[in-house]
C-alpha cells in the first residue's frame, strides 16, 4: 500500500536537507500535497534556499512559518490551521563542532523541540491511522566503528558527541511515542550528506569556500577518519520512499555505500576545484593543513542500508565523483549565496576558530 499526503509540516525546511527535500517533493509530478515549512531561521536557515519554490508555489501549495518547534502554541496553531496529516521533522542543531562548544541549543531543539512536536501530533491526531510522523535522524547515534563492520538497524545506540546524544534522545522519544501512545511514526538514520545549499561549516562546502579564498584547508587529526557520503537528493528520495511505504514503528538506515577517508576526499575536491577553475592543482593542494583533532572524533561511519533497498526498493542514483563535481560547480556558480551567509554571526564563529586550533593559522584577516 502506498501512503498519500495532503498537508505536510516540514520542520527545518530552510536548512540544507530540508530545502532540498521541499524542492525534490514539488518536482515529483505525482504529488499534489501542500507543504508548510516551519523554521526558526537560525544561522543555518536561509529562506533564499527556496526562492524558486516561493515564487512558484508560495501561498498556493507552499507556506512558510517563521518560528520555533519548541513553541507549542505556534505548532498547535499550525496543525489546526493547515489540517496537518504528515510531519517530516528535519529541524535540528546539526553541527558536531558547535555541540562540543555549547550543547544547550542542541538539547532545546533536538530533544525538547522533538518532544513538543510529538506531543502535539499525539494530541491533535488522537488514534488516527491515516497520519505519519517521520523523524529524520543520523547514523551518528550508533557511535564509532573500527576498520570493519557496518551500522544496521539493530546496532545498539552509543552516541559520543553532544550532537549525537541529542539526536539519540530524540530517536528514543519518537519510539516511545509509538510504543506508549501508538503514534504512527517512522525514523531514518542517514550518513553524511553533501550537495547544494549546505552551510559552509560542514567539511565539503567549508573546503570549497576556503579554496576560493585561499585559506588553509583544516584537516582534523591525521585525516584518516572515514565517512560514508550520500548526495542530498538521494537522501530525499529515501525519505519519500519511507513516507510512502515504510512500516509504521520502524527505522531505516540510509547510506551511500561510499566510504572515503577525509584526506582522500579533500585531495579529490582540490583536484576537481582546480579542474573547474583552471587553477594549478598544486596551489590548491598546498592549502591542506593538519590541525588539532576534534575531541571524541568518531573514527568511522559505515551504513548497512539493505533494509531500505530490499524492503522499499530504494537505491541511490548519484555517483560520488559526479556528485562532487556538481557540488563544486554549484558553489562556484552561486557566489552570492555564500557571500550572504558568510556575514554576521558566522563571521564571528570562523574568527573564534571553534575551539583551540593553535596550528591553524589563517592567512586572511576576517
Ligand atoms: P541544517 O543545520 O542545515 O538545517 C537545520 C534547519 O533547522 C535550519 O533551517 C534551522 O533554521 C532550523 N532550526 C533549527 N532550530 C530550529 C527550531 N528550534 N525550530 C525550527 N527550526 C529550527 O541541518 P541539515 O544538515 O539540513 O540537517 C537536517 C536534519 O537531518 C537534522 O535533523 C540532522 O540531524 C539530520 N541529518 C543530517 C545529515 C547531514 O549530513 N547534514 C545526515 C543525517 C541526518
Ligand atoms: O574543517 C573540518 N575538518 C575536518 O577534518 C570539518 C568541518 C570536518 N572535518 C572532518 C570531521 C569529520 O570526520 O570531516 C568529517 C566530516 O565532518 P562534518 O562535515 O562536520 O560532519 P560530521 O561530523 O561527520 O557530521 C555530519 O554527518 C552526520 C553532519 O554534520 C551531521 O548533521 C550528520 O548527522
Amino acid at each position: 500500500m502506498m501512503r498519500s499526503f495532503k498537508n505536510i509540516l516540514v520542520t527545518g525546511g530552510a536548512g540544507f536537507i530540508g530545502s532540498n527535500f521541499i524542492r525534490y517533493f514539488f518536482n515529483q509530478p505525482l504529488f499534489a500535497g501542500n507543504i508548510i515549512n516551519l523554521d526558526l531561521l537560525t544561522y543555518a536557515g536561509n529562506l533564499a534556499n527556496l526562492d524558486d519554490i516561493q515564487e512558484k508555489y508560495g501561498n498556493s501549495r507552499y507556506f512558510f512559518v517563521h518560528g520555533d518547534i519548541g513553541n507549542s502554541e505556534l505548532v498547535r496553531g499550525i496543525f489546526r490551521r493547515y489540517s496537518i496529516d504528515t510531519v517530516v521533522h528535519f529541524a535540528a542543531e546539526s553541527h558536531v563542532d558547535r555541540s562540543i562548544r555549547d550543547p544547550s541549543a542542541f538539547l532545546h531543539t533536538n530533544v525538547i523541540g522533538t518532544q513538543i512536536l510529538l506531543g502535539i501530533a499525539h494530541d491533535e491526531w488522537g488514534t488516527r491511522t491515516d497520519v505519519l510522523f517521520h523523524h529524520v535522524s543520523t547514523d551518528e547515534v550508533y557511535g564509532s566503528l573500527g576498520e570493519s563492520g557496518f551500522f544496521t538497524e539493530q546496532t545498539a545506540y552509543n552516541p559520543r558527541s553532544p550532537y549525537s546524544a541529542s539526536k539519540a534522545s530524540a530517536d528514543h522519544l519518537v519510539m516511545a511515542y509509538y510504543y506508549t501512545y501508538g503514534l504512527p511514526i517512522t525514523i531514518s538514520n542517514c550518513s553524511n550528506n553533501y550537495g547544494p545549499y549546505q552551510f559552509p561549516e560542514k567539511l565539503i562546502p567549508l573546503m570549497i569556500n576556503n579554496m576560493k579564498q585561499r585559506l588553509p584547508l583544516p584537516i582534523y587529526g591525521d585525516g584518516k577518519n572515514i565517512r560514508d557520503w550520500l548526495y542530498v537528493e538521494d537522501h530525499c528520495s529515501a525519505v519519500l520512499a519511507i513516507m510512502q511505504k515504510g512500516a509504521i514503528g520502524e527505522k531505516y538506515n540510509i547510506g551511500g555505500e561510499t566510504e572515503w577517508q577525509n584526506i582522500r576526499l579533500v585531495k579529490e575536491l582540490c583536484e576537481i576545484y582546480a579542474l573547474e577553475t583552471g587553477d594549478k592543482p598544486q596551489e590548491i593542494l598546498s592549502l591542506i593543513s593538519f590541525v588539532k583533532d576534534r575531541p571524541g572524533h568518531d573514527f568511522r561511519y559505515a551504513i548497512d542500508c539493505s533494509k531500505v533497498k530490499n524492503k522499499l526498493g530504494w537505491k541511490r542514483s548519484m555517483d560520488f565523483k559526479q556528485g562532487l563535481e556538481r557540488t563544486v560547480k554549484w558553489y562556484l556558480e552561486n557566489p552570492e549565496w555564500i557571500e550572504n551567509i558568510i556575514s554576521g554571526e558566522y563571521k564571528e564563529w570562523i574568527k573564534s576558530n571553534y575551539y583551540d586550533r593553535r596550528s591553524f593559522s589563517c592567512k586572511r584577516d576576517f
